[in-house]
């Protein structure tokens, strides 16, 4: 019994991660919380699971610190503490700073997101790397659309876990936001703009998996990607 427990409690611990490090140009931040403002998980590691929370904005602890410079067109990577060791889409959005706003502080409320990125089911589904290709990585990545115009963004990483999804509200998001400022931008106009908490319902089929039987589709919650 004791040893059951301690296993539980050990996979338990690996299960969880945080994406706490920017990686600019191949090169990973130092330090956790340089570009990425502290999140709430910073020691539990747990996800978000009520969709209607502010947390779902940046989960943040803290102000931000530091901004990052990256290039339209560039890659970005947000590295977690550990491997992404549940199975699930991983998801990327941007907000714009508004001009005069401070990054460090500017919360983002109202529909001000938009999506750059997912990382979603490859068919056959299962629950296994070879459905979901950002399972068991350390390092995610989203390309900064070319046409994104110049500015300041915050950039939301989400991994939705669905490992104890069979029901409502059981969906974890893993999620911290960046700070970075995006030079040599294009002249598009990005959207649709979403809020969160609101783009999601805990009854978004995306936030629901069922193990058996396995479903034949998958489509992950929020927005279509924006196409610059
Ligand atoms: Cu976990």
């Amino acid at each position: 019994m004791q040893l059951l427990t301690l296993l539980a409690l050990a996979s338990a611990v690996q299960a969880h991660y945080r994406f706490s490090k920017l990686v600019i140009n191949g090169v990973q931040e130092a330090s956790e919380w340089t570009s990425i403002r502290m999140t709430k998980n910073y020691q539990s590691n747990g996800g978000v699971t009520s969709v209607s929370s502010a947390d779902m904005r940046c989960y943040q602890a803290s102000p931000g610190k530091a901004t990052a410079t990256v290039a339209a067109g560039s890659v970005l990577g947000f590295a977690a503490n550990a491997a992404v060791t549940h199975f699930g889409p991983v998801q990327f959005y941007m907000a714009r700073v508004p001009d005069g706003a401070d990054i460090n502080t500017w919360e983002p409320a109202g529909d001000v997101w938009f999506k750059v990125g997912s990382i979603s089911a490859v068919p056959p589904l299962g629950s296994t790397e070879a459905t979901w290709p950002a399972y068991n990585k350390k390092i995610v990545e989203v390309t900064i659309p070319a046409a994104v115009p110049s500015g300041k963004y915050l950039v939301r990483v989400e991994s939705i876990a669905l490992h104890q999804a069979q029901a409502a509200g059981g969906a974890q998001m893993y999620l911290s936001c960046a700070q970075v400022e995006v030079t040599g931008g294009g002249n598009g106009t990005p959207g649709p703009l979403v809020a969160f908490p609101g783009a999601y319902s805990p009854n978004d089929p995306g936030l629901i998996w069922s193990y058996y039987p396995v479903p034949t589709t998958y489509t992950a919650p929020g927005p279509a990607v924006w196409q610059g």
